[in-house]
């Protein structure tokens, strides 16, 4: 699904307004800083194609920005979110992969939204999103108990949760309702899902992997089975798009994060993952979010090893593990 296996299209989005802490924004400069985009060119050989700045988008940014329908600082989101989808989409509708660093969960509205406007019209295929995070972020506006954005993003990409403010979802739809079918959206580690957003996985019938089947099955049985439930009858899972939030993974390797949550994936379990997912040849697109280098009163240990942990799953998701 891509016009060559060594053109990543990177796009690096200092973005904190999908919730409430801030750091989260200084996540993709940290990132950087441990020389991950380095690695990928050299280690990984990718030609990298990045325009050398981590947008933080003044521009877009509006002075006031109150609540509305209970989501917080919306016209920030949507704009930023909106501004990421045409930058992602320039990246994927050249046959580029596409790696988009975080910032908060809240920009995977633009990044999935714009890779999948892309592979629909390239190929004609509609998108595989595999979620790996503590949450569902799957809350609605009306569901939501915090009002975070970040907590709603896959709401937003199925069209289970509309909005005016973010009518730019609705201009192009590929998917039925949304612009990724909720049959073609697949969940691994979750455990922290509110009560309306189980309601909603339920009534959706949306492939859900908590930290229970992952204790239950093993990892490399629950990878398996995700991607087996995302094949079609000739074994071909389609293009596949990678959305991780750091937080999947357990805090004791990856505490520097905004919402950690006791009894995650080891780091290796998050690495296997991102390791299976290369090796379909199938990914297309990468999130890697909510490193929030702030979240950290050891002095600056845990933040270090947070960060470096998120490298060794993007290298991971990129072919690092291939002999
Ligand atoms: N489900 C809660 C908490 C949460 C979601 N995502 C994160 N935290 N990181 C919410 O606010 O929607
Ligand atoms: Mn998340
Ligand atoms: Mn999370």
């Amino acid at each position: 699904y891509l016009s060559s296996k060594t053109d990543l299209g990177i796009t690096a989005v200092a973005f904190s307004g999908g919730q409430a802490k801030l750091g989260v924004d200084i996540g993709p400069k940290e990132l950087i800083k441990a020389g991950l985009l380095t690695s990928l060119s050299e280690d990984l050989e990718y030609t990298l194609h990045w325009d050398r700045l981590v947008h933080a988008y003044p521009d877009l940014l509006p002075a006031h920005d109150p609540r509305v329908d209970n989501m917080l600082t919306p016209l920030s989101v949507s704009a930023v979110t909106k501004r990421l989808s045409e930058q992602v989409y320039d990246h994927a509708i050249q046959g580029r992969l596409t790696l988009t660093l975080g910032g908060d969960h809240s920009i995977a509205m633009g990044s999935v939204f714009g890779s999948a406007k892309a592979i629909h019209e390239r190929t004609g295929k509609k998108l595989g999103l595999i979620w790996v995070d503590a949450h569902a972020d799957i809350n609605t506006p009306a569901t939501s108990g915090s009002g975070n954005i970040h907590g709603m993003p896959v709401a937003f990409l199925a069209g289970i949760a509309k909005h005016p403010l973010f009518a730019w979802m609705q201009d192009q739809v590929v998917g039925k309702r949304g612009v990724i079918d909720t049959s073609r959206i697949v969940y691994i580690g979750l455990r922290d899902v509110d009560k309306g957003e189980k309601r909603i996985l339920r009534e959706e019938g949306i492939r859900a992997f908590s930290m229970h089947d992952v204790d239950r099955h093993g990892i490399g049985k629950v990878v398996d089975m995700a991607l087996d439930y995302l094949r079609d009858e000739e074994g071909d899972t389609g293009p596949l798009y990678l959305s991780f939030d750091v937080d999947a993974l357990d805090p004791s390797f990856a505490a520097a994060t905004g919402t950690p949550v006791r009894g995650g994936l080891t780091l290796r379990e998050g690495d296997f993952i991102c390791e299976c997912i290369h090796e379909t040849g199938n990914l297309v697109g990468v999130d890697l979010v909510e490193v929030n280098p702030v979240e950290d009163r050891s002095g600056g240990a845990i933040a270090e090893e947070t960060v470096r942990n998120a490298v060794s799953l993007v290298r991971c998701a990129l072919g690092e593990s291939l002999l």
